[in-house]
């Protein structure tokens, strides 16, 4: 219909307007970091999917189209959240051939005219984060919420070394330390109510400072190297650095932005994709495995000393971040800096039998009952699970003990797409799904209102369960048998 159809001209200018834009400024992806053109893009007149043509300088695009696969969901964000839609277009990426030996070269050297390290001022690279931990003395780090290996073991590890130095340094954390990592605490922690009193005790100390030069409280002592020549201070001992790790956005400090808010100063440090730079100073790599391996690097760059403990957390933070070296983030960087941490004396065995050989009968029972569940759809192509709130209550499991079953289905022989549903106690139900070839389960997700990358998505929705199920399975069934035409 004409009228679609303009939609979906306008739709394609707005999107080749806005990823131009992100080109320049907010893809940090080293296989975007050349010179690309959007030459154009075709929106498909439902605006369910869009296709965009670029060229670029490469002597090979395959790069680029990973470069860009990985930014998907991002970029995708950005779209929706730019032009006010909840569903942006499905986005696929083709390299422009036809521009490759026409027109391409002019393009692409007009577009020289734009200054392309006109970057956000508050991206930072890594080395630049190292004056940042020699001009403070009082350090927070935050943890994210759903903690997991790498933002603690990052976090851990950034205190441990500054500590070494004679610095001070917390790790503030918004939750209860799972079982599994609570080896890596090192007495380090503050929970939120701990954190706010320590923060209103470094206040009460610095007024009573300015009151009374010659206090003789311990504090002073911790600023004596400042103050060598007199007792003018260049504001950042006063107060401290927050430095949230793994950070991805704001949403995920739950409960402690106050705390985070009342910083000097605050740094960011991340590697996923989505990562938003809302800090100060934003550190953000994704070619990283884990935020762990940049902590490793800014230790080298900044000569802290890796202690064992020190290394026992970052170890910790890529082994999980990696899932012990399987996933295809695991670089030969990540292994080199992983020989590293083993040199410098990281409790790797520790770490094996604390994170990954400690596991509840509860989590095995549930298990079993989710296998129970087992389907396999399309002649085996695709495999489903799933279960209720009160089985997995029965069973006493906890919320993560149920993790891990879709990679679980999606490891069966000749499965291509695998689905596993979850009734959450509150009714909302849950669904993961993984994707091993053609399938794009993001777009199976966006049905369902919600997204993810084209291997991995979810979406939460209303029950009841088998409702979902059924839905779901209908869905796989026709993505994994196309019919051609309409
Ligand atoms: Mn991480």
């Amino acid at each position: 219909m004409r009228r679609t159809n303009h939609r979906g001209e306008k739709l394609s200018g707005e999107i080749k307007r806005i990823l131009s834009e992100m080109l320049q400024r907010e893809l940090k992806d080293p296989a975007l970091s050349g010179i690309i053109s959007i030459t154009h893009v075709k929106t498909a007149d439902d605006g369910s999917f869009a296709t965009v043509y670029f060229t670029s300088l490469e002597e090979d695009e395959t790069d680029v189209i990973k470069g860009f696969e990985k930014a998907k969901g991002f970029i995708r964000s950005e779209i929706g959240g730019k032009l006010g839609i909840r569903r942006a277009p499905e986005l696929r990426f083709v390299a422009d051939e036809a521009e490759k030996y026409g027109v391409r070269i002019d393009r692409l050297l007009s577009q020289l005219d734009i200054p392309r390290d006109e970057k956000p001022v508050n991206v930072i690279r890594l080395e630049e984060a190292v004056p940042l931990l020699e001009d403070y003395e009082r350090f927070l780090l935050f943890t994210h919420i759903h903690m997991d290996g790498d933002t603690l073991g990052s976090a851990v590890a950034l205190a441990l070394a500054l500590r070494e130095v004679g610095k001070t340094a917390w790790v503030v954390v918004g939750e209860e330390l799972p079982r599994t990592l609570q080896f890596i605490e090192y007495g380090i922690t503050k929970d939120t109510a701990a954190a706010e009193a320590l923060i209103a005790e470094w206040y009460t100390e610095s007024a009573a400072a300015q009151d009374d030069d010659d206090d003789d409280a311990s504090w002073a002592d911790d600023y004596d190297y400042n103050d060598d020549d007199d007792n003018e201070t260049d504001g950042s001992a006063e107060g401290f650095l927050g430095v949230a790790m793994d950070y991805a956005g704001k949403d995920r400090l739950e409960g402690r932005e106050a705390i985070f808010d009342r910083a000097a100063a605050t740094l960011c440090m991340d590697h996923h994709v989505t990562s938003k730079p809302e800090c100060e100073y934003n550190v953000i790599e994704y070619g990283a495995a884990a935020t762990a391996e940049l902590v490793f690097r800014l230790l080298k760059m900044a000569d802290l000393p890796i202690t064992e403990k020190v290394a026992t957390a970052l170890y910790v933070g890529i082994v999980t971040d990696t899932g012990r070296f399987q996933y295809s983030n695991t670089t030969p960087e990540t292994m080199e800096i992983t020989a590293a941490l083993m040199r410098a004396g990281a409790d790797t065995q520790k770490s094996y039998q604390e994170i990954f050989q400690s596991v509840r009968a509860e989590k095995l029972l549930v298990e079993r009952s989710m296998l129970d569940s087992m389907e396999l759809l399309s002649g085996g192509r695709a495999a489903i699970a799933w279960i209720d709130a009160k089985t997995i209550e029965e069973f006493g499991a906890g919320e993560d003990e149920t993790d891990g079953m879709s990679e679980k289905l999606r490891s069966i022989i000749g499965v291509e797409v695998s689905a596993f549903i979850k009734e959450r106690p509150d009714g909302k139900i849950k669904a993961s799904m993984r994707s091993v070839a053609e399938v794009d389960v993001a777009a199976i997700a966006a049905m369902f209102g919600g997204g993810g990358h084209v291997r991995a998505a979810g979406f939460t929705v209303d029950g009841p369960l088998d409702e979902v199920v059924r839905n779901l399975k209908e869905k796989l069934e026709i993505a994994l048998n196309p019919v051609d035409g309409k």
